[in-house]
């Protein structure tokens, strides 16, 4: 028996005194996907217009050496972060992360062909892939307006696009065996006081109605909202109140939120229960916001441990998809994008590790003291042995993987 194994078998009799089952803990924390991003590895260069600089109030910001100077070092980095991820992984991918292979197409063109590369890597590697539409870093047009844009030309542009997307989302869907969600973020805003907040907003409407036209079965459409970016800071059309009636009226999509995009006060995982409600499902950007920063590397914080206990309280694994999103160039990219998967997941583990019945028929009972006091001794409980465990039955490395570590 391995030193992690016999430290388990005691972490294992301590939950089971109370009341928790940690191999079966094991099995579903296995099985619970996490959608990782794939742009932490590049800071969301991508293979089409990689020189050129974010924009859409998003931004990267560091220096780190490391960035993969060719596909084949992108995909050999990402693979090597993937190693270090234990559990169901699914992908997301950018569309700008396409290959053209060498013909001049645009965003509004492009289609299964420019993904087969990322569809043979998925089966290689046995994950799933989710996808993103990139309504922004266009050098020929100015992310702040895309599906809200006055000028029907270049607002049909973006519609195109996101169609285009959608139907690459059905691509993956079908090869993969597993819905993807296709998840559609703008960053259209505006930096100072809007006078008609109404007249975007109707136009982003149509925009939408019009992607989302035509059913299709193996994608499933999620749109993101946001309070603010860089530029965007008075007035962002795509709110979380926008989608949120957009996909109660039409059926058409699910709601993203991402934890960097509210109000630094409020809390993301309090308002899921709001929209199980009403049986509607959510996909999730697990993130870190840090002052006006939405995007650093996610941690075992208290945000994402509330995320991850709404969603084990309701069982809602089929109905609250997990994916992450953050982008920190001042990171060894490869150790970024393992350190905050593995957080994401670790989150699950400690959320799956409290006696949920037991604390939901104390709250029943009106027992609120013992409610709290079990909640603070579930904290130092030893969750870590667990997670070694994981690691190890997963064949992914546990704690040992920092002495390999050699980049800053
Ligand atoms: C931006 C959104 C969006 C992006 C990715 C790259 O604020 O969070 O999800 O981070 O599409
Ligand atoms: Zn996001």
């Amino acid at each position: 028996m391995s030193n992690v194994e016999r430290n388990y078998q005691i972490a294992k009799e301590m939950y089971a005194e109370m009341g928790v089952d940690t191999d079966a803990v094991l099995k579903k924390l296995a099985e619970v996907p996490i959608s990782v991003h794939c742009w932490q590895i590049d800071d969301l260069h991508g293979f089409e217009f990689p020189a050129e600089a974010m924009t859409g109030g998003i931004q990267a910001t560091g220096n780190a050496p490391g960035l993969p100077k060719d596909r084949d070092e992108y995909f050999a980095n990402l693979s090597k972060a993937l190693k270090l991820i234990p559990g169901t992984t699914r992908v997301a991918i950018h569309s700008t992360y396409m290959n053209k292979h060498g013909k001049n197409i645009g965003r509004n063109e492009i289609g299964p062909e420019e993904f087969v590369e990322w569809v043979d890597y998925a089966k290689e590697k046995g994950v799933k892939l989710d996808f993103n539409p990139t309504y922004f870093s266009h050098p020929d047009f100015d992310a702040s307006s895309t599906l809200t844009n006055p000028d029907e030309g270049i607002r049909n542009y973006w519609i195109q696009h996101g169609i285009a997307c959608r139907k690459i989302g059905d691509y993956f869907g079908r090869e993969l065996g597993t819905k993807c969600i296709t998840n559609h973020w703008i960053g259209d805003g505006s930096k100072d006081t809007v006078v008609d907040k109404l007249t975007p907003r109707l136009i982003l409407k149509d925009s939408l109605d019009k992607i989302f036209a035509e059913p299709l079965e193996h994608n499933v459409d999620a749109c993101e909202s946001k309070v603010f970016g860089i530029g965007s800071e008075s007035y962002v059309p795509g709110s979380n109140e926008f989608y949120t009636e957009y996909a109660a009226h039409t059926g058409k999509c699910i709601v993203t939120m991402d934890a960097g995009h509210f109000h630094p006060t409020e809390s993301v995982g309090s308002k899921f229960t709001s929209y199980l409600a009403f049986g509607d499902e959510l996909m999730l950007h697990v993130s870190r916001p840090v002052r006006w920063d939405s995007d650093h590397v996610v941690i075992i914080d208290d945000a994402t441990r509330e995320i991850m206990e709404e969603i084990v309280s309701y069982d809602a694994y089929d109905r609250i998809h997990i994916g992450t999103d953050y982008f920190d160039a001042s990171l060894n990219r490869i150790a970024a994008t393992a350190i905050g998967s593995r957080s994401a997941r670790k989150c699950l583990l400690l959320a799956m590790l409290r006696p949920v019945d037991e604390l939901k028929k104390l709250e029943r009972e009106g027992n609120y003291t013992k409610r709290l006091a079990l909640l603070e001794e579930m904290k130092t409980m030893p969750a870590g042995l667990v997670w070694d465990y994981f690691c190890e039955i997963q064949g992914v490395p546990g704690k040992e993987w920092i002495r390999d570590l050699s980049t800053k």
